[in-house]
Parts: structure tokens; sequence; C-alpha cells
């Protein structure tokens, strides 16, 4: 895309596609934090019990926190978590931080919105919360985080976790939102102490702050995956690369970027996409080993092309930390890991899992555990109204979203999965076609739905059982609706360009019918708008 001297807007689109996705206006806060005064050092007395105990301490848990104390005004919720951070949002990781003017973002953690305001990655300032020790004495109850604690048993009979000091805590419902550790791939595990230690694993804060400085540091980065992650990141530091000589090399066993989740003329377009970021991307990469030699990380691949590279970041999938499940006896699932919990997200009578570590029974789809931002809000809300007593089943769709720039961004629901079945049906994009435009249109930031129908006729591409047409121009793929088919019925919908239409996919993957033509659904999202 054209957009290296756009590097303002990225922050506006993407934020506001980030409260879309949230749902709920985010909380401002003081635009200035007054420095602590550092204080002496008690020791931290701990809740002996908590009524609401929140294991893990990112979106998930932080969305059931807030959702309980909706419907429960005066709860007491602890939060316990082995990171050192209060809850954050992980999406800017990728995306806004990396776009950022100011050289402080690695320690001020803001990044600019769309009115040129900051805000922080962190849900809510240090004053939002209780301190641990006053959480059961405070008048309104409230939320409370240990910070650095990991729960290391739980006692389900007796109600009671324990912590890796020994520290015991009981609950009266407990939900586990642990999330998940990056995998990495075995050929750097067994490559020895110089490769591993020029190998980022990335997730949380500090590794974005560490992958920052590489950047800044080294003369080249590889990128292992292809997925959202990968190309997020190729993308980000792509961009660096231009006011630098940062070599950026993104590699994955797939014929394209995103090419588990893209059909492939979409994916094939896509890498373009990415390759003119300043990427160089290489594709159908296997790994066979990694060395360190001469100063110099050198990744063989199993085609015998030999990479040289300083550093690598491997982006590839996410492990579900299921340590709990042993004392805890609750079920991890075989195909798709994580602890598995029914609609209600209810894993046993007291206990809920929300999350990256959910593998949950979704009523439309079946059984899936997903790893979205947008997943973790929703089930993390939903998981903190049953702890209260609502007993709603899960069937809101999350969504997800991905940009690759001012010019080409994507939302998705439901199963998006290149190995189904998929139609796409495309309209010519004009300028008011992109992130950036969408986020512009109204004057409040927030995209206007506009509800005019169109009559043009459009191409449509089918990447099973035909073989797709070849695109005659890139227009073709300027906007449109790619939908996933699992024996005839739509699964998973991807809105190319297309923006502020995630309800129509949303039902139409309740609705869960067959349609005879695809190209009258389509009709539904006006993409032939002008
Ligand atoms: C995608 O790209 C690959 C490799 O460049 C090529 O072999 C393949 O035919 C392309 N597929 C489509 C559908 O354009
Ligand atoms: C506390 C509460 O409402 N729990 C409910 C959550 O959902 C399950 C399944 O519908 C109910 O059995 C629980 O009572």
């Amino acid at each position: 895309w054209s957009g290296r001297g756009q590097t303002d807007n990225t922050a506006l689109w993407v934020f506001l596609r980030m409260e879309h996705a949230w749902g709920l206006p985010l909380t401002a806060e003081p635009a200035t934090v007054a420095p602590a005064e550092v204080p002496a050092p008690t020791p931290v007395e701990f809740p002996s019990h908590a009524p609401y105990l929140l294991i893990g301490g990112g979106t998930a848990s932080f969305a059931a926190a807030r959702s309980i104390r909706a419907r429960d005004p005066g709860a007491r919720v602890l939060i316990i978590t082995d990171e050192p951070d209060l809850p954050y949002m992980r999406p800017p990781l990728s995306k806004e931080l990396w776009f950022s003017d100011d050289p402080s973002v690695v320690d001020t953690l803001r990044f600019k919105q769309w009115n040129g305001k900051e805000r922080s990655i962190y849900f809510q300032p240090p004053s939002f919360y209780v301190s641990p020790q006053d959480l059961e004495k405070v008048e309104n109850g409230g939320v409370a985080v240990l910070t650095g604690k990991k729960v290391v048993h739980m006692d389900v009979r007796g109600n009671k976790v324990t912590l890796s000091d020994d520290t015991e805590i009981s609950y009266d419902k407990c939900l586990i939102a642990t999330g998940g550790i990056p995998r990495n791939l075995q050929v750097i595990e067994r490559a020895g102490e110089e490769v591993t230690k020029r190998t980022t694993l990335f997730r949380k804060v500090e590794d974005f702050k560490a992958l920052d400085k590489v950047s800044r540091d080294t003369k080249s980065i590889t990128i292992i995956g292809g997925g959202f992650l990968g190309s997020e990141l190729a993308c980000a530091l792509g961009r660096r690369s231009a006011d630098s000589d940062l070599e950026v090399i993104q590699m994955f066993p797939e014929k394209g970027n995103m090419g588990k989740v893209l059909p492939e003329y979409l994916s094939n377009w896509t890498t373009a996409k990415v390759k003119s970021e300043g990427v160089a991307v290489i594709t159908e990469a296997l790994v066979k080993a990694v060395s360190f030699k001469d100063g110099k990380v050198e990744i063989k691949l199993k085609d015998g092309r030999v990479v040289k590279t300083d550093h690598i970041v491997a982006a590839v999938g996410l492990e579900p930390s299921v340590e709990l499940a042993k004392s805890a006896g609750l079920e991890v699932d075989s195909d798709f890991g994580g602890f598995r919990v029914n609609a209600e997200l209810q894993a046993r009578s007291n206990i809920w899992v929300a999350g990256d570590a959910a593998c949950f029974y979704d009523i439309r789809l079946g059984r899936r555990r997903v790893e979205h931002h947008d997943h973790a809000v929703v089930s993390g809300r939903l998981a903190g109204e049953n702890m209260t007593g609502a007993n709603k089943p899960y069937w809101h769709q999350s969504m997800f979203w991905s940009d690759l720039g001012p010019d080409v961004g994507y939302e998705a629901i439901g199963i998006v999965d290149s190995s189904l079945p998929t139609v796409g049906v495309f309209a010519k994009a004009t300028a008011k076609d992109t992130p950036k435009a969408a986020t512009e249109k109204s004057g409040t930031g927030i995209r206007s739905e506009s509800e005019t129908e169109g009559t043009a006729n459009s191409p449509v591409a089918s990447s099973t059982p035909e073989p797709p047409p070849v695109p005659e121009q890139k227009d073709n793929y300027g906007k449109g609706v790619i939908f996933y088919l699992r024996d005839k019925v739509v699964v998973g919908i991807i809105l190319w360009n297309v923006f502020n239409r995630m309800p129509v996919a949303r039902k139409i993957i309740k609705d869960g019918e067959e349609h005879a033509d695809l190209n009258e659904v389509a009709k539904l999202f006006n993409i032939h708008d002008d």
C-alpha cells in the first residue's frame, strides 16, 4: 500500500475497531497520572477468601470482572496473575504501538487514538483497583489484582486454590482464564542458547519491549509464521524498515500470508501487499534446522534454502495453559486443547473458563477454541454473567479483525478456515472503502451505517469445487464478502474492506440456513454501493 506517510492514521482505524469489537465505551483515564509515591514495603496480606476469584490477568479476566461488577455492584473480585502487570489489552502490542512516532512508547505504552488523544494499553489505571488486603473490607467491594503470583493447585471440593508460595485462597466462584503461552519450534528449542537468546516468542508487554529494542539494534529480523500475529508483526517491522536499514523476512509453510484462513487467491493477493510493505516473504518454507554461525542465526529449510539473520520471531501459535486441569479434575480437549466447558462456559458447578484456554461448545458451530481479543471479551463477559446467575448460553459470535494498512482491512466471524469451500463475492472498491475512510466518514469517528442498495454485477470466486477465476485486475478484490461453507451452510464470513456490517454476518451464521445463491446473500452487505 502507499501509506508510508500515513502512520498517524494507523492507530486511528485499528483503535476504532477495537472499540467496536469491545462493544462498550472504553473508560476514560486521567490524562496524567501523578508519579506514585514509593510506599514503605509492607508485606502484602492476602485475602484468605474471595467471593469471585479470577485466575489470569488478561482480557477475559478483566471482562469478567467488569460484568460481575455490573451485575453485582458490591461484588468483591480478586484477579490473580503471574504477569507483573495490571490487566492490559494485547492487540496494540502487534499493531498500534509499532506505529507511534514517539520513541518513548516502549515506556509509556500509550498510543494515539483517532482524535489525537492518547490512551494506554492498560484497561484501567492503578487507581481503579482496590488493594488485595483491602478487598474484604472496602464498603462497596471492588476489583483487586494480585500480580506476579501463580496458582499451582485447585482444590475443587474445598473451593480453594494454592499459590506457588503455598498461600491458600478460598472462593465461592472461580474463573479460569489462564490464556496460553506461545509455541516454539522444536528445531529452535534444540538449537542451543545462542539461538534461543536471539529468538522472541511474542505475547506480553515485555516481548513488545524486547522486540522493539531488537528492531533498533540489529540489521535483520526473520519472522516464522504466516498467521495474524506473524503477518501483523511483519508489516509493522517492514514499515519501520522504510527509514532504516533493517531487513525484514517472513517465512511460513503455506503458499501465502494467512494461508490457513484466506482462500488461495486472496492469500496470494495479501502476500503481494505484505511484500509491498518492505517484507521479504518466503513461502512454502519448512524449517529443518537452526544454528548459530559466525555471529548469525542460520535457518536451513527442508528444500535446501538457507536464510541468515540476526533474530528470529517465532509466531507459530499458542499452547493453552491447562496446568490446573489435573488438580482441578478438569477435562482437556484432545482435538483443540483447552479446558472443555459447556455452552455456558462452565467446567464444574462453580468453575468457569473463558478466553484462549476455553474449549467451549458453540451452539451453532460445535466445539471450538478461539484465540482472539474479541472472543476473550465476549466469553469473559458471558462467564461473568453466568457467575452472577444469568444463565446465558454462549451464542454471541465473537469477531476479529486484521488490517494490512490504510487500504486493506477485514473483519471475520465464525469458522474461517481455508480448507473449507468458500464463495467470495467482490465489488470494485472506491476511495471510501478503506479502514481509514470508514473511520473518517463520520465526525464522531464511529463508522456510520449506510443502507443504500446497489445493483452492479460482481465477480464471484469460489475456491472449491471449481478453480477460482484468475483475477484480471487487483481491483476485483477491492471489497467483498467471503463465505465459508460446511455442509452447504455458511459457518464463517470475512468482510473484506466492508465495514459496519458485522451484525448482518452474525445473523446469517446464527440462522444456519442453506442458501441456494450466495450472490444474493452478499447483497445484504450492500457491497455494490457506489
Ligand atoms: C498463488 O500463488 C502460487 C505461487 O505463487 C501459485 O502457484 C498459485 O497458482 C497462485 N494461486 C492462485 C489461485 O492464484
Ligand atoms: C450461577 C449460574 O447462573 N449458573 C448457571 C450457569 O449456567 C448453567 C447452565 O445453564 C446453570 O446450570 C447454572 O445454574
